[in-house]
């Protein structure tokens, strides 16, 4: 099954019993907004953590109903993501959701050691994105979470993203290791580490997926230009998984889809207990609906 639009995930939920989503937070208007949205839209039922004046007040300006709705009162931010990410170790909640809080803060908090969200994966962050120009949905790792990953990572954060391309219906994925170039260059770690998981790939040591690379970003998504440059690859142009040198290279592509393409974007991190829904500030109330959906159908 081929997805060209991150809407039709929600057609994977059919049937599946409602999430339960904690917001830790939840003094957010946007994020308030999309979770409300998600609970009218049957996808989850919600748990709100925070001020609860502060909810109130969001929610009567924006004439959202919190009938059915449980918030619990706790006005210290920092504690509210500590209650939230407890109550999913708790196995009180199948997803959690960053609301008005840094996401370093989350995470640090995910990865407690004691209660966390640990699992002994790596966690990942996996941004899909619905670009107007190509055939599919496409999927970019890690622009969130992963600063600098090492080739034992980059296997990680694979595996990672694998499952959750399967769990969208994409059963063998397309996968592009991005460099500068299309050529292994000794200086270029990023083309290093590409050669060397197309060949493990190869070997089979890296499973359920094809994976090819370096390949530049305009092979990665265009034959055409693949071809032009006399590269043979399985995955040039119909590319389902960017694999990111680092962090930086990451967030710029994902900012330039949202700002310059105007792609729509969900993003979820993968690996731990449950998906966590960790949108950044300057993404839309869309996108954190969308998120909450890419979340919903990668939930246990
Ligand atoms: N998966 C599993 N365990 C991890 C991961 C991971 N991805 N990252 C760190 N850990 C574990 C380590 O094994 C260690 O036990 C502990 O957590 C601390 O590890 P450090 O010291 O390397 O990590 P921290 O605490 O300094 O930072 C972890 C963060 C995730 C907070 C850090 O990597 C980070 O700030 N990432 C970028 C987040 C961000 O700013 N994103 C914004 C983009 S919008």
């Amino acid at each position: 099954m081929v997805l060209k639009k991150l809407s039709e995930i929600k057609k994977l939920l059919d049937n599946k019993p409602v999430k339960r989503l904690v917001l830790g937070a939840a003094h957010d208007l946007q994020s308030l907004g999309a979770v409300i949205k998600a609970s009218n839209d049957n996808i989850i039922s919600p748990v709100l953590i925070g001020d609860e004046k502060e909810i109130r007040k969001i929610a009567s300006e924006k004439n959202y109903n919190l009938e059915n709705v449980q918030i619990i009162h706790e006005p210290v931010i920092e504690k509210t993501s500590e209650m939230a990410v407890k109550m999913v170790s708790n196995n009180e909640a199948d997803v959690l959701m960053k609301g008005n809080v840094g996401t370093s803060v989350l995470l640090i908090v995910v990865l407690n050691k004691e209660w966390g969200l640990r699992t002994g994966n790596l966690l990942s962050h996996i941004a899909v994105f619905e670009v107007e120009t190509y055939h599919k949905l496409i999927a970019v790792t890690d622009v969130a979470m992963n600063i600098s990953p090492n080739l034992k990572d980059k296997i990680s954060i694979v595996n990672n993203s694998v499952s959750c391309l399967n769990m969208l219906g994409v059963d063998v994925p397309k996968i592009a290791v991005l460099g500068a170039v299309e050529m292994v260059n000794e200086s270029m770690q990023a083309t290093l580490d590409a050669a060397l998981l197309s060949k493990m790939n190869q070997r089979d040591q890296i499973k359920n997926c094809i994976i090819d690379g370096p390949l530049a970003f305009d092979n990665a998504i265009s034959l055409e230009s693949a071809v032009h440059k006399g590269i043979r690859s399985e995955v040039a142009g119909d590319t389902d998984l960017l694999l990111m040198p680092d962090i930086e290279v990451g967030n710029v592509l994902y900012k330039s889809l949202v700002f310059f393409a105007r792609a729509k974007v969900a993003s979820v991190i993968l690996g731990a207990a449950a998906p966590i829904v960790l949108t950044s500030r300057s993404d839309s109330e869309q996108a954190r609906y969308d998120s909450i959906l890419l979340a919903a159908a990668t939930a246990k």
